[in-house]
C-alpha cells in the first residue's frame, strides 16, 4: 500500500472515531450540537489525531481504544480554534474546509457557542479514557495526558499565541515575536498531540522532552508552509480563500523572508525535527516509517 493510500485509510478510521464520539443533536440545545458537527465533520487533514496515533505507535502502543478519546478531543479543540479564528472579530473568513464558515451558516452567536461547545466537549470526551483504563499504569498515563491536553491549547500555548497574533495585527515585528506566535498558536497543538501519543504509550521523561522539541519544529515548519500556501496555494485544494494574511496585514514568514527563504526555512525546520526523531528511534529501538513519511509530506503539502 502506498503512503497516500495508507494515509487515506487512516483518515477514514479517524473520521469513524469522530463520528462515534461527536454529540448527537437532541433537545432544545440541538442547534449548537448541529453547528459543532457541521465544522467537526467537514473534512480536513485530521493531522493532530493522526499524530497522536502515530506517535503512540512509534513508542510501541497497540491498543487504539486508549488513544481514541484523545484523538477525538484534539480534533474538537482544533476545530473550535478554526471556528473562532474565522469569526468577523478575528479573520472574518467566509470559507473553511471547502464549506461556508460556521458563522455564515449558523450566525455569529451560534458559532461562538459551537466553538465553546467543542472546547468543553473535548474534555468531556477525553475524560472517557479514564472509564476505559483497566489498570493503575493506564490510569496514571491518562491523567498525565489530560494535563497536557489542558495546558498546551491554553494561555501558555495556543491561546497565548493567538493573543499576540490578534494584538499585533497590522504592526510589523521581527523574528522573535513571529517565533513566539508560531510556537504557540500552531506548534502547541502539534506538541500536545505528539506528547499525548508518547505519554499514553509509556515513553519516559527524556523521550517526551525529545518529542516536544521535535513537535515544536514540525509545528513551526507547518505554519511556515501555511504562510506560503496563503500566497501560492490553490483555493479549491485549500478549501479557503488565499491572501487572508495580506488582508489582515499580518507579518508572516513570507513577508519577512520572501517565498524562497520561507520554503528553505520550512525544509530546514522539518529536517531538524526528523534528526531528533531519528536519534530517538535509534537510541530506543523504535520505529514507525509512516510517521516519518507523514512529517516529510507536510513540507510539500498543497492543502
Ligand atoms: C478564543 C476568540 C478565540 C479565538 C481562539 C486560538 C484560535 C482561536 C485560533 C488559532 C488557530 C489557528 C487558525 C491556528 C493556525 C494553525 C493552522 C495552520 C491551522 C490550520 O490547520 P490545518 O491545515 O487545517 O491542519 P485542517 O482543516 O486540515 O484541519
Amino acid at each position: 500500500m502506498s503512503f497516500n493510500e495508507d494515509r487515506a485509510r487512516k483518515v477514514i478510521e479517524i473520521e469513524a472515531v469522530l463520528n462515534e464520539m461527536r454529540p448527537d443533536p437532541e433537545g432544545l440545545a440541538k442547534t449548537v450540537m448541529k453547528a459543532m458537527n457541521y465544522s467537526l465533520m467537514a473534512g480536513g487533514k485530521r493531522l493532530r489525531p493522526m499524530l497522536i496515533a502515530e506517535t503512540y505507535r512509534f513508542f510501541g502502543g497497540e491498543d487504539m481504544t486508549v488513544t481514541a478519546p484523545f484523538m477525538a478531543a484534539i480534533e474538537m479543540i482544533h476545530t473550535y480554534s478554526l471556528i473562532h479564528d474565522d469569526l468577523p472579530a478575528l479573520d472574518n473568513d467566509d470559507y473553511r474546509r471547502g464549506r461556508l464558515t460556521n458563522h455564515k451558516v449558523f450566525g455569529e452567536a451560534m458559532a461562538i457557542l459551537a466553538g465553546d461547545g467543542l472546547l468543553n466537549y473535548a474534555y468531556e470526551t477525553a475524560s472517557k479514557a479514564f472509564d476505559a483504563a483497566k489498570d493503575y499504569e493506564t490510569l496514571s498515563r491518562t491523567a498525565k495526558a489530560m494535563q497536557i491536553l489542558a495546558h498546551k491549547p491554553g494561555i501558555y500555548g495556543m491561546i497565548g499565541g493567538q493573543t499576540a497574533d490578534v494584538e499585533l495585527e497590522g504592526q510589523s515585528f521581527g523574528q522573535d515575536v513571529l517565533s513566539f506566535i508560531h510556537e504557540n498558536k500552531t506548534s502547541a497543538l502539534i506538541e500536545c498531540s505528539m506528547m499525548i501519543g508518547a505519554v499514553l504509550a509509556g515513553a519516559d521523561e527524556a523521550q517526551i522532552a525529545d518529542i516536544e522539541r521535535a513537535a515544536k519544529l514540525i509545528g513551526i515548519s507547518f505554519q511556515v508552509q501555511d504562510d506560503i500556501l496563503d500566497v501560492t496555494g490553490d483555493e479549491a485544494l485549500l478549501g479557503k480563500p488565499l491572501h487572508s494574511d495580506e488582508k489582515n496585514e499580518k507579518t508572516t514568514y513570507v513577508t519577512l523572508y520572501g517565498l524562497e527563504g520561507a520554503m528553505k526555512e520550512a525544509q530546514r525546520l522539518s529536517d531538524e525535527a526528523m534528526a531528533i526523531l531519528t536519534k530517538t528511534a535509534s537510541e530506543n529501538d523504535r520505529k514507525n516509517p509512516f510517521l516519518f513519511e507523514l512529517i516529510e509530506s507536510l513540507v510539500h503539502r498543497d492543502r
